[in-house]
């Protein structure tokens, strides 16, 4: 086994990585900007470096300075994860070039599904469902482009290569549209990520946003572990995500995660990820492939019993998948609301000193939280402060659960969206479950 991390993040996540290396027996060294020092993780782990500023440009995406605390701590693994720089392949691949062992998939893999037109490519390739579309990047051929749009039929979606998770893309409904959008999203995607390459698909009005969790070792064994539903979301920000997903049947479920397992085998996939799709009229359309672990696995560990992290850091030390997928089992109902330090009402980010905080308990509720009585949250970084996860058999009792425990939770001296919570789990239109992506922000858009 590896016999040191570095836990290269911050936050709920770090304190859940440094929670698995502490129960493997992994010495675990915590990285962390000058704003950080008070951090929980920061004060648990067996070392700390500081490694920059406040502002992440030069901490915690401040490569040299990661590979840097690896090296003078002697650690063996490390762990980006999730945002900062989990699926940038530049740093997978100098942590490598630098003797360490990266937790997660191979830089050329992480490479291969940030370019959203190859991930396509591959995915299409193992028979995993995709979106109808252009099947690889539009050239500056206009008639073969009108042709296209007009074949797919309207309304479609231009989506940038070097894009995903929301940025650069746009709805066109219309031909007289559609030159004028595809100029534009090509310049906007050139400022911000330097590929003007873009591609067009089908563009779904009312679909869910489904996403299926795999692990693979490097041994050739890849299984999913089901499916979560993050429909409930605002302006790509998720906000409640749960599993399984409402309505869907085992035949389907089993019948996608298989596509997605066999998948991961043929692009030799290493590690935790996950499978995204769009989710209409009963038929899964792949759009992206998340190759990090997600604020939302909690929902998955506790509907199979698996320990993600863990695997992620078993799979690293070359060990085999400790389960095979007749081991798999999706029992019960879980389902996760992110706790943001922001105004309920406008959003707005509410940085402070959290004057006091009380946590939930009980059977089936689970708090990942970095927070304490006296923390003071930063201004610098995600406003997502903890997660409240519950879980029961059912999902009626999960939400019940998830009512109790947002009912117990205090947090004094910032603004949360607890409020927020607590309206949405009353909602007629969650308690029936199903709800497309713009169920949110409509709702929203009305109170
Ligand atoms: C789409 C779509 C409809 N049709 N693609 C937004 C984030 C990125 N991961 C892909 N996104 C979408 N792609 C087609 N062909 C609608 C969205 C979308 C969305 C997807 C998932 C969750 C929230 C969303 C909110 C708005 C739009």
């Amino acid at each position: 086994m590896l016999s040191k991390i570095v836990i290269a993040n911050r936050g709920e996540i770090a304190l859940r990585i440094l929670r698995a290396c502490r129960e493997m027996g992994i010495s675990t060294v915590a990285v962390h900007s000058s704003a950080d020092r008070d951090l929980k993780h920061v004060r648990l782990a067996d070392e700390s470096v500081c490694i920059g500023p406040p502002q992440s440009a030069q901490s915690y995406l401040n490569i040299p300075a990661v590979i840097s605390a690896a090296e003078v701590t002697d650690a063996v693994g490390i762990h980006p994860g999730y945002g900062f720089l989990s699926e940038n392949a530049d740093f997978a691949e100098q942590v490598e070039k630098s003797g360490f062992i990266f937790i997660g998939p191979s830089p050329k893999t992480i490479r291969l599904m940030g370019d959203k037109v190859s991930a396509i490519a591959a995915m299409q390739e193992a028979g995993v469902p995709c979106v109808p579309g252009s099947d690889g990047v539009l050239d500056d051929n206009i008639d073969r482009n009108i042709q296209l749009a007009h074949d797919i039929g309207y309304p479609i979606i231009i989506k940038a290569t070097g894009g995903g998770g929301g940025r650069g893309m746009r709805v066109v409904r219309s031909e007289a549209a559609l030159l004028n959008a595809i100029s534009l999203t090509r310049s906007e995607a050139d400022a911000a990520f330097g590929n003007d390459q873009v591609y067009l698909e089908k563009y779904l009005e009312n679909p869910r946003h489904i996403e299926f969790q795999v692990l693979a070792d490097t041994h050739g064994h890849a299984i999913h572990l089901g499916e979560r539903d993050c429909s409930m979301q605002r302006r790509h920000q998720k906000m409640i995500e749960e599993a399984p997903a409402p309505g869907l049947s085992k035949a389907l479920r089993n019948k996608i995660g298989e596509r997605c397992a066999q998948a991961c085998i043929n692009i030799g996939y290493r590690g935790a990820g996950t499978f995204e799709f769009l989710y209409e009229d009963g038929e899964f359309y792949f759009i992206e492939m998340n190759t990090r672990l997600q604020v939302e696995h909690p929902v998955t560990e506790f509907i199979t019993g698996i320990d993600i992290v863990r695997e992620q850091i078993r799979i690293a030390a070359g060990e085999t998948l400790a389960y095979k997928q007749k081991d798999i089992h999706i029992k019960g109902h879980a389902i996760e609301c992110r706790i943001n330090a922001e105004d309920p009402d406008s959003f707005l980010p509410s940085p402070g000193v959290i004057s006091r905080f009380h946590a939930p308990g009980g059977p089936g509720v689970r708090v990942d939280t970095h927070i304490y009585s006296g923390y003071r949250v930063p201004p610098y970084y995600d406003s997502m402060i903890g997660k409240l996860i519950t879980y029961s058999n059912t999902r009626q009792s999960t939400i019940s659960r998830m009512k109790m425990a947002l009912h117990e939770i205090i947090i004094d001296g910032i603004k949360t969206n607890i409020p927020l919570h607590k309206t949405l789990m009353t909602d007629a239109t969650f308690e029936e479950g199903g709800s497309n992506i713009h169920y949110l922000e409509k709702k929203l858009g009305m109170c």
